[in-house]
């Protein structure tokens, strides 16, 4: 069996630690990466659009914000289509001077990558039946199969960076940790195609056919989503039916002026909104989807993964070079008050724009209620643009 030692073990290459492990290394500490997917796989996932100033903010503190700076596209605002008509939320008048950054997670992803190889850094990509206990003690480990290869890794702590659906949360006791979910009728339709965005912001649309987003990720790159029964199956929905359905649910001017194209990917993603309490058990920390999970309506999910990783790599970097453990201390409480925000928004933000039809009839006035609010309001549109750039850390 091959050995390993290092002060930090990080579980999963997605953005959420492989951000870690480059804030980690620029503080001088020593991390190891293991990842159950190719390099390629990862980037493969076509997920996340939407950087808060702060995360592009992290971003630049971790050295690997050129790329985004100069390709990302800032933008002031965004609309929401009700009834056919589109209302525009100026984020930058609303949200004091605060605007988003469209740069794909892809990209992210990518630039992190591209930094650690630099570095020489260890990324076990392929790790397979990844194992780790002893957290409640001095030693955490972990265990893997690289290559046909058996490895054991030793560490100070483990960071559980490793998604939903990833081993660290689902090997601590039962007993010791509290779930809280709630899973949506319905999930997201997206497809990606090399075709010029149909305007130049994302357009957010509440239809009676269901909802719908215009996103990006370039001038020629486009990303859809429409709303579907979480039943749906991607293999039912040809480019055709996608783009034809699409068009029905936009505005007289969006689908007038939508251009159509081959598909580049095509995935239905279930919405849920989950959140595991708390996030450290002894010496491992959960950190990103491997803790919570948010609908993807607010754009939240990689912005609340690199929360956590500001949080979790503040509190390493004083516990190494400081002696202090008191960010370690404070990490789940810290980062589960903003979770807990961004959870919100999100299931508010779903609520509103989304098609109920099992609602009862009364749940439907109340969000036609809502929208009217939203779109005369300027504090409502205040509130709404104030999560959407994300809220303070
Ligand atoms: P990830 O990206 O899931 O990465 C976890 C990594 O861990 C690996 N892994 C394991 N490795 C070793 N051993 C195991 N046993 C393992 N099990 C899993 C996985 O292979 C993977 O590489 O989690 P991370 O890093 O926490 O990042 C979270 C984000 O990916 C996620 O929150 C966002 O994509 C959510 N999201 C959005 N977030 C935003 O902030 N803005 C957006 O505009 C936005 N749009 C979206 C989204 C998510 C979507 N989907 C598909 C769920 C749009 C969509 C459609
Ligand atoms: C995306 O571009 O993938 C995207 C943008 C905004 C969202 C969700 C996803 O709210």
């Amino acid at each position: 069996m091959k050995t390993l030692r290092t002060q930090v073990l990080i579980v999963g290459a997605g953005p959420a630690g492989l951000l870690l492990g480059q804030l980690l290394h620029r503080a001088g500490l020593d991390t190891v990466i293991v990842e159950r997917q190719s390099d390629e796989h990862v980037l493969s996932r076509i997920r996340a659009g939407v950087l808060e100033q702060g995360t592009a903010d992290l971003m630049d503190e971790a050295g690997v914000g050129q790329r985004m700076r100069a390709e990302g596209l800032v933008h002031d605002g965004f609309e929401l289509a009700v009834g056919g008509v589109r209302h525009r939320i100026d984020l930058r008048a609303l949200a004091g001077g605060r605007t988003v950054l469209v740069y794909g997670q892809t990209e992210v992803t990518r630039d992190l990558m591209s930094a650690r190889s630099a570095a020489g850094l260890i990324t076990l990509y392929e790790a397979a039946d990844v194992r780790i206990d002893g957290f409640d003690t001095s030693t955490p480990r972990a265990h893997c199969i690289v290559r046909g290869e058996p490895m054991e890794i030793t560490a100070d702590f483990i960071a559980g960076c490793d998604g939903f659906h990833g081993v660290c949360r689902a090997s601590v006791p039962a007993g010791a940790i509290q779930l809280y979910e709630k899973v949506y009728p319905f999930g997201w339709l997206g497809l990606l195609s090399d075709t010029p965005p149909v305007s130049e912001e994302l357009i957010y649309s509440r239809h009676a056919r269901g909802f719908s987003l215009c996103s990006m990720r370039s001038a020629t790159r486009s990303r859809y989503y429409l709303q579907v029964p979480s039943t749906e199956r991607v293999e039912d929905w040809s480019d055709d039916r996608f783009w034809d359905e699409l068009r029905a649910r936009l505005d007289p001017e969006a689908a007038g002026s939508l251009v159509t194209g081959p598909s580049l990917e095509k995935s239905v993603a279930p919405l849920r909104s989950f959140v595991a309490e708390p996030m450290r058990f002894g010496r491992l920390f959960l950190a990103g989807d491997a803790a919570h999970i948010v609908p993807p309506t607010g754009a939240k999910g990689l912005n609340l993964a690199a929360s956590d990783v500001r949080y979790l790599s503040q509190a390493l970097i004083e516990h190494y070079l400081e002696g202090s453990d008191a960010g370690l201390d404070h990490y789940s409480a810290r980062c589960l008050a903003r979770v807990w925000k961004a959870e919100r928004f999100s299931w508010w933000l779903t609520s509103l724009m989304h098609n109920f039809d099992q609602e009862p009839a009364f749940q439907a006035k109340l969000q036609a209620a809502e929208l009217d609010y939203v779109l005369a309001s300027d504090a409502a549109q205040r509130a709404l643009a104030e999560n959407y750039v994300g809220l303070p850390l």
